[in-house]
């Protein structure tokens, strides 16, 4: 083989690997960066990833749970489940629509934001909420 084939079949095996570690990177942390409009229940997800816990009945301990610090989620009519997260581009926390949102443990609610997906999780960011069945 001489020096240019070689060379030839380095660049195109380094362009295949490289090719290989964008796609290795894009399943693992796919940014959707969508705006979508999603309507379910909010969930405490120290109750629900720990014990299943959702729905009306267990609305007390999701509003004393989230009020006490656990995470915050969003269970769709399919059952899909995403964690919600402020909107982090340099907005202050209060007043926004993300400390509403943990306010309304086990309701039903309307959610406008943004699709993330980082090493697997799914999260939603809560730009505009609206309630739509308060349960308490
Ligand atoms: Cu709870």
């Amino acid at each position: 083989m001489n020096k240019l084939a070689l060379a030839g079949v380095l660049a195109s095996s380094l362009a295949l690997s490289t090719l290989g570690l964008a796609k290795m990177k894009m399943k693992g942390e796919k940014m959707m960066n969508k705006t979508v409009t999603l309507k379910g229940e909010v969930l405490d997800m120290a109750c629900y990833m720990g014990m299943g816990a959702s729905g009306a009945e267990h609305a007390s301990c999701a509003r004393t749970c989230l009020k006490d610090g656990s995470p915050v989620g969003l269970k769709t009519s399919d059952g899909k489940v995403y964690f919600l997260v402020p909107d982090h581009r340099g907005k202050k926390f209060d007043n926004d629509p993300y400390m509403q949102v943990r306010k309304d443990g086990a309701d039903i609610v309307t959610v406008t934001g943004t699709v993330l997906d980082r090493g697997g999780a799914k999260a939603l960011t809560v730009d505009k909420v609206s309630l739509d069945k308060d349960v308490k």
